[in-house]
């Protein structure tokens, strides 16, 4: 943000930028590239949606108030006092100065306000139901994809469209915005099967993961890892099933900094999930690109055919590893024919 438009900014305004700095290595920079006042808008939206985050993965808090927390969260926009000093977690400032934050919310324009309060109202409701269940079906674990990052793409599409930068139309399809969003959530809930193991949260979906094996932690020893590799294959394979949705939802963008901000993280998962495939380290450690890598792709996917550049490069690379004899084989290779084939 240019040191002019800084010294415009209220202190509260500017302490947001502060927090989303703090909080967040992979939004930071294209957030506050945004045009006009979809900025401060989605910088805002971002700052909530980490603190309700924070309370969900939170877990010194009984179950009972968890629910209650997340249930009422949305509330806390109205509320200029509302804040929570007894978390441990490394952004606990956003839940420590979340009067700065709801401030801020409380100063944006209404067709803003009413898209961030409903989305943080329906994924708190969503949030405290998976909370209580566990994640079993494929159709569980669409719905709690929906409701943690789902949502975040409907939301963040209506304010596009609030904006004016990008057509109505970006904001009315919901089944496009969810799959961007599913995209993003199922890469994360794959590469992070470790530390999520490591802190008791499962999120791979049991009907697919009890066909290779007992328990889930059971994919960490050695010689479970045939199984254990067909299971992250198969996963693979679901996610890649958004990226038609993907490509879709990408050509209808418009204005630049809207763009950039959709396709980096976009560029990022597809290049995650061709890390991850087929690779034991999954399970020993943690899976990521390496940072020259993230950065060339920060600086392609500037333009739809860049972009789709780059989804046929990966994808191919995940087709030329299929290993002989993985139970998902065909099903992986004909959704990488249809990514490739895509006109
Ligand atoms: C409002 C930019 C662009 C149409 C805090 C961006 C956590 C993967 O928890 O921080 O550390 O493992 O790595 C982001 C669709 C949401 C989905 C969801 C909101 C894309 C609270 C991102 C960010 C829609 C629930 C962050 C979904 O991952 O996870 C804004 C279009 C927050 C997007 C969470 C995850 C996001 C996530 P963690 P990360
Ligand atoms: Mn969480
Ligand atoms: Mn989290
Ligand atoms: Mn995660």
């Amino acid at each position: 943000i240019p040191k002019q438009k800084l010294d415009e900014m209220s202190p509260t305004a500017r302490k947001c930028y502060v927090y989303l700095n703090q909080t967040s290595r992979s939004f930071a920079a294209v957030i506050q590239a945004l045009d006009g006042d979809l900025r401060h808008a989605v910088c805002i939206f971002y700052l909530v949606l980490r603190a309700l985050d924070t309370v969900e993965d939170d877990m010194t808090i009984p179950l009972k108030d968890k629910v209650q927390m997340l249930q009422n969260f949305y509330k806390n926009l109205e509320s200029p006092d509302w804040k929570y000093m007894d978390s441990k977690d490394k952004d606990r400032i956003v839940l420590e100065d979340f009067p700065t934050i709801s401030t801020e919310y409380r100063g944006l324009d209404e067709h803003y306000r009413e898209v961030i309060s409903d989305i943080c109202h329906k994924m708190g409701d969503g949030m405290s139901e998976v909370l209580q269940t566990e994640v079993i079906t494929l159709q569980d674990w669409n719905m709690y994809c929906h409701y943690v990052a789902g949502l975040v793409g409907i939301g963040l599409s209506k304010l596009f469209s609030a904006s004016k930068l990008e057509d109505p139309i970006v904001g009315k399809d919901t089944q496009l915005s969810n799959s961007m969003g599913l995209f993003l959530q199922k890469t994360n809930i794959i590469r992070d099967y470790l530390e999520d193991n490591i802190d008791k949260r499962e999120f791979w979906p049991r009907d697919v993961w009890s066909k290779y094996g007992k328990k889930l932690s059971d994919f960490q020893e050695k010689e479970n890892i045939t199984p254990a590799l067909h299971c992250l294959n198969e996963l693979i394979t679901n996610a890649l099933e958004h990226v038609p949705d993907v490509i879709k939802y990408m050509s209808r963008l418009r204005n630049q900094t809207v763009f950039n901000f959709c396709a980096i993280p976009q560029v990022m998962a597809i290049a995650t999930l061709a890390k991850c495939y087929n690779n034991r380290n999954v399970f020993s450690g943690v899976v990521k690109i390496r940072k020259g890598q993230a950065v060339g792709l920060m600086m392609e996917a500037t333009c739809f055919q860049s972009l789709r550049r780059i989804l046929y490069k990966y994808a191919r690379e995940i087709g030329k590893t299929i290993p002989p004899g993985d139970p998902s084989a065909p099903k992986t290779q004909k959704i990488i024919s249809t990514v490739t084939s895509l006109g």
